[in-house]
């Protein structure tokens, strides 16, 4: 965590675990932590003005580490590439292992390595939109840091976050881990080709997911058969065409 350069106090009514927090002197840990973010927030909106301005559409991709982001990059660019300008901005702890995926595909692409970093933020998008020509997209397709936790707490300039869960990863996972399903527009619940060989309870996991987000758009899918393909392709472009 980086050293206090603001200072916004924390509200009152923060509760007895801030309290306690408090009570331990722990107080300047908990100010930066919400100075981050709002500082984040602040550089979103900037690439939020940016984007919005360029008319190209953008979505922050965010899942577990392979529930299948980019393989749902390629076959989405496979569909619609032809018909749309597309780019993407790979974010990923180290490595240009997924860019080089989105390469082979003609696609102009950005690598992000992270570091330690577990999530993009604005300030790293931002430098990468440099890399584009905006005003040429139809669609920029953000790959986040695979996590089911941080990614959904940093926004990035983005019009949607949509996040994947594959069946693997168990149809507890929606009330377990309920800020990306929350933050969400849309919910891809992906290899559903392996449901046969899990436990996984799909009418579960869309009713767990919509209690928590009534307004999340739900597209059960497999990128290894195509089966459900078509649902989360039309989803997009309705996107694109609404910019
Ligand atoms: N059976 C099956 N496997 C899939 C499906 N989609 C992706 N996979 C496999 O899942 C693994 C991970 O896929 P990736 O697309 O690399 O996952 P990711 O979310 O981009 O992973 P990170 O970038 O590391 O977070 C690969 O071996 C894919 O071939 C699917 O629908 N069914
Ligand atoms: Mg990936």
């Amino acid at each position: 965590m980086k050293e206090a350069e603001f200072n916004v106090s924390v509200p009152d009514d923060v509760g007895g675990l801030l309290q306690e927090i408090h009570r331990r002197g722990g107080t300047m840990k908990v100010k930066v932590a919400e100075n981050i973010l709002s500082a984040n927030d602040r550089v979103a909106e900037e690439n939020s003005r940016l984007l919005k301005e360029s008319g190209v559409y953008v979505i922050n991709m965010m899942s577990s580490p392979g529930a299948g982001k980019t393989t749902l990059l390629e076959k989405t660019l496979a569909a619609l590439k032809d018909k749309y300008k597309i780019g993407v901005i790979e974010g990923d702890v180290a490595t240009t292992a997924d860019a080089e995926r989105i390469e082979k595909l003609g696609v102009p692409v950005v690598q992000i390595n992270t570091g330690s970093a577990c999530h993009l933020d604005g300030s790293m998008v931002r430098g990468a939109l440099e890399e584009f020509d905006l005003g040429s997209l139809d669609l920029l397709i953000v790959e986040n840091v695979g996590n089911l936790v941080c990614p959904a707490e940093f926004n990035l300039g983005e019009d949607h976050k949509v996040m994947l869960l594959s069946v693997a990863e168990g149809d507890d996972k929606p009330l377990k881990y309920p800020l990306m399903f929350r933050e969400s527009a849309a919910l891809v619940i992906n290899k559903i080709d392996l449901i046969p060989y899990t436990n996984f309870d799909m009418d579960k996991a869309r009713r767990d997911s919509l209690s928590i987000n009534p307004r999340l758009d739900v597209f059960p899918l497999s990128c290894r058969t195509g089966e459900g393909l078509d649902g989360w392709l039309g989803w997009l472009e309705s996107g694109i065409n609404a910019r």
